[in-house]
């Protein structure tokens, strides 16, 4: 009874105490992500049909539907239907729904009532709840529609456009009279500082009051510290747009990437008459100046400062773009981590916890519109471009991270109008007329950041266009040694675009290579999606980049492998350029940043991930990353000898046995010892038949080794040798897409996630031939005919898009296959059983009782035989 009555009192304490406090507080933010009913039915008539199911938010309709081998994901509306929980208290309230985003038009319904509606997936947006009813039925639907429009950017892109309610929710309550400005999604309130230098600083602070009443209200910004000692405080009285008198703070202390040093701004809304806080807005403020030069580069706080980091793409493994904020801010820590201080936020505006993040741990920032690769000539898309441009620059205004505002990327890369030269050439006036509009409203709204558009490698047609003298920082997308060319043409390339431009401030925004982490080669060749192939292809950049003053940064493509559903190649739908996987795992590349741009001492065994490797021979190169002068290499106890850290980089031929090894890489920097270990599981094969039940397995025409789903090491095939074994006959298939040579093919591969097994192909081959020791063996042939038309995508940065060669039939195959002498597969034709760049598995057993070994044979009935790749597992 006494425990009952305690907790009593100590309940309505608590009630009291916390409903004194929602009085006292004038602004509340409350998150609503949990609890939502959700609906995707394309064909049903009106709200009430709908069949809805539980969600909570991020959510988007798309996670799974791009994870099939079905093309194409879903794209139109979907409904989430919430009740919402309201106090009593807010009766006399403001209340707002607050949107962090929706993909990427949005209908707000109260009571059956629409109440509001935005545009565009990428900003955020408030819509007001006037007549709620407070009878514990105020029901929210928010319908959400990812369809193709093409009145909205982007029109397409290398990304997928992941559909729904996918960014942070919320209740906003303030009082009649607030800071607001509803119509630009913010909360009305926007500072940032002026004529900063190490001596002084001028703060401005502008906003707007949403009130009710017309009355004069007293606006006060009061800024502290670090430490929370007050340095400066401002006010005014007024009604609805103001502008304080300037503060000024002396012998500031500037924000930069070794100290983000943040000042904080508490900003008042205060009835003069009763001196009642009506409204209370906190906002980081961080003091810094800084400028581009084409000539020099990039300058912070009047030091020479190269700007190097990555893009960001804002999705994850499995969830789509509906990734949790704190998940999302991880990425801002890895680049910091990786000695990054530039992330350009590409290809449109992301959650402000990214921002958020960036201020706070000093990563210098680009964000930028979604218009990407093409407009439309229409007003309604140049008015909702501008409309983006607005919220993006209001929305983002008082980041002190933020240093350019960005609209277009690669605009003239999907070209309308190609083989019409009038019509193109007002289609290209339209695009400068808009990119002139964006530019001018964006120097307007916000004089003190620069303007970035971000341009393919056709120096030409942009200048030609009248696109490279409108933004004042131009961004170039580069791509040699990868869509074209050597990697090493890179640097020289941009020495004649400086050459060319030489008063115009110049980054490169892009610049990557796919890295399929699973694929690996000895001998690294373009499009093999090899890490071998993207540490040679960065490491190039990375020097070309350094070595020139008037590169002002550089921002890697990727920080992480993004979904792109039309996108075939070794992951079907995902581009695989990010330095990180898609659920942020790092690759190779990544250490090679962190060692060159860390200040932190660094070691890491190049592909300590690498943990399961095989090969015909033991000896095997290794490399270490380091950014310390030398080191040494331990393997099983043996050290090898000490060599220097060369470009981060040194290597070392070493032995493994059979089993795990341990390996211990060590390095020393001002005499302390730094290292680093890893255990490497090898199989030597195909030795691997003498000792048990080990699988060999095998892929056609192809150099690079793959490690597919079940931890099978798929090695590069060989011509057959006596006693050895091989392919008999036949060559690697190879085909030119779009005037370059792909490595095999690019297609997906329907029917398996392990599509670099099927992607190289061994053409007009006789057989194949094992010496095996005796014993009952399995043996798996792999087929998929990769000629003629698979999945079409009309995207133009896809490798295996085009009809390769004008060739979109297969050519007629039919062939027969023996093992060891027995018929196994009687006319085979692949496209006409299974259609083309479909996987094919034919399993088979046979007995060797005498030193022949295992020989399978193809003879053609019709055409070349073709064999994609072979398994053979002893299996007694
Ligand atoms: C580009 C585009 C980007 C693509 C990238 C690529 O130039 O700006 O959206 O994802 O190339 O990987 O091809």
């Amino acid at each position: 009874m006494k425990t009952k009555l305690t907790f009593l009192l100590l309940f309505s304490f608590l009630q009291v105490f916390s409903q004194s406090k929602i009085n006292v507080k004038p602004r509340t933010a409350i998150n609503i992500n949990q609890n939502w009913s959700f609906s995707k039915d394309p064909k049903a008539q009106g709200y009430a049909l709908l069949k809805y199911t539980p969600v909570n938010i991020p959510h988007t309709w798309n996670a799974f539907d791009v994870l099939d081998d079905v093309p194409g994901y879903y794209r139109g509306a979907g409904y989430y239907k919430k009740k919402l929980q309201l106090q009593p208290s807010w009766k006399t309230k403001k209340i707002y729904l607050d949107f962090g985003g929706a993909n990427q038009e949005t209908e707000v319904y109260l009571n059956g009532k629409k109440i509001g509606q935005h545009i565009g997936g990428y900003t955020g947006f408030m819509v007001a709840l006037n007549d709620l009813k407070f009878n514990g039925n105020d029901e929210i639907i928010v319908k959400v529609d990812n369809s193709y429009n093409e009145a909205i950017a982007p029109l397409t892109g290398d990304f997928t456009f992941f559909g729904g309610l996918y960014r942070n929710v919320s209740l906003v309550i303030v009082n009649d009279a607030h800071f607001a400005e509803e119509q630009y999604g913010t909360n009305g309130v926007y500072i940032h500082a002026e004529n900063v230098s190490q001596q002084n600083a001028t703060i401005q602070v502008k906003g707007n009051i949403a009130d009710h009443t017309g009355k004069q209200l007293k606006v006060i910004t009061t800024i502290i510290d670090a430490v929370a000692n007050k340095v400066g405080e401002s006010s005014i009285v007024g009604v609805n747009a103001f502008q304080l008198p300037q503060i000024q703070i002396k012998n500031p202390i500037l924000w930069s990437p070794e100290r983000p040093y943040l000042y904080k701004t508490i900003t008042k809304l205060i009835d003069p008459t009763t001196n009642k806080v009506l409204d209370e807005i906190k906002i980081n403020v961080g003091l810094r100046y800084f400028s581009f030069d084409a000539e020099k580069g990039f300058f912070l706080n009047g030091k020479q400062t190269k700007l190097i980091g990555a893009s960001r793409h804002q999705d994850f493994a499995k969830m789509g773009n509906a990734v949790p904020s704190a998940l999302q801010v991880k990425d801002v820590e890895l680049l910091k981590e990786m000695g990054g201080n530039f992330l350009r936020v590409a290809h449109y505006p992301q959650d402000q916890a990214i921002l958020d993040a960036c201020d706070r741990l000093g990563i210098l920032a680009s964000v930028e519109i979604p218009i990407v690769n093409e407009i439309t000539e229409s007003e309604a898309f140049y008015n909702n471009c501008k409309a983006m441009q607005v919220e993006m620059i209001k929305q983002g205004y008082n980041h002190p991270s933020i240093i350019m505002w960005a609209y277009m990327n690669e605009v003239l890369l999907k070209m309308r109008y190609g083989n019409d030269p009038e019509r193109k050439k007002t289609y290209l006036k339209n695009i400068e007329n808009l990119a002139q509009q964006l530019e001018d409203l964006t120097r307007k709204m916000d004089p003190t950041r620069y303007t970035l558009m971000s341009n393919h490698g056709d120096v030409n047609g942009y200048t030609n266009a009248g696109l490279t003298k409108i933004p004042m920082v131009v961004g170039w997308n580069l791509y040699q040694g990868w869509y074209g060319g050597k990697s090493e043409d890179f640097g020289p390339n941009l020495d004649k675009i400086h050459a060319a431009m030489p008063d115009k401030p110049l980054m490169v925004t892009e610049y990557g290579a796919d890295v399929d982490p699973r694929i690996h080669a000895d001998l690294p060749v373009r499009f093999d999606k090899s890490l071998e192939y993207g540490m040679d292809y960065h490491q190039i950049y990375i020097k070309a980049i350094m070595q020139r003053p008037f590169i002002a940064g550089a921002a890697a493509w990727n920080l992480s492998d993004f979904s792109s559903e039309t996108r075939s190649e070794t992951m079907p739908g995902i581009n695989n350029k990010g330095l990180l996987t898609l659920d942020r795992k790092p690759k190779n590349t990544y250490f090679l940043y962190k060692a060159n741009f860390s200040p932190v001492p660094y070691i890491k065994i190049g592909d300590g991930s690498w943990t399961l490797r095989s090969d015909v021979k033991t000896k095997q190169n290794l490399s270490v990353i380091s950014n310390l002068d030398s080191g040494t290499l331990t393997v099983n106890g043996k050290t090898y000898e000490k060599k220097a850290f060369k470009e981060t980089l040194a290597n070392w031929q070493i032995d493994l046995k059979l089993g795990k090894n341990t390996i211990i890489a060590k390095g020393y920097k001002n005499g302390k010892l730094f290292t680093d270990q890893s255990t490497i599981d090898f199989v030597l094969q195909p030795q691997a038949f003498l000792n048990g039940t080990h699988s060999f397995n095998i892929l056609m025409g192809s150099q690079r080794q793959f490690i597919d789903d079940q931890q099978r090491i798929w090695l590069p095939s060989k011509a057959y040798e006596q006693n050895g074994w091989g392919h008999l006959g036949g060559e690697a298939f190879k085909i030119k897409n779009s005037g370059r040579m792909a490595y095999g093919s690019d297609k997906n591969i329907l029917g398996t996630q392990n599509d670099p097994i099927y992607q190289t192909q061994q053409v007009g081959i006789n057989g194949y031939q094992l010496t095996v020791p005796k014993g009952k063996y399995e043996i798996t042939l792999h087929f998929a005919e990769l000629m003629g038309n698979g999945i079409q995508t009309n995207l133009p940065y896809n490798l295996d898009s085009l009809i390769a060669e004008g060739k979109d039939v297969p050519p007629q195959r039919i062939f027969d296959a023996y093992l060891n002498g027995k018929l196994i597969i009687k006319a085979l034709n692949l496209a006409a059983k299974y259609g083309v760049a479909q996987k094919v598995e034919r399993k088979f057993e046979c007995t060797v009782s005498d030193d022949k070994g295992i020989q399978i044979t193809f003879k053609s009935v019709e055409g070349k035989p073709v064999l994609n790749a072979l398994q053979v597992k002893k299996v007694k």
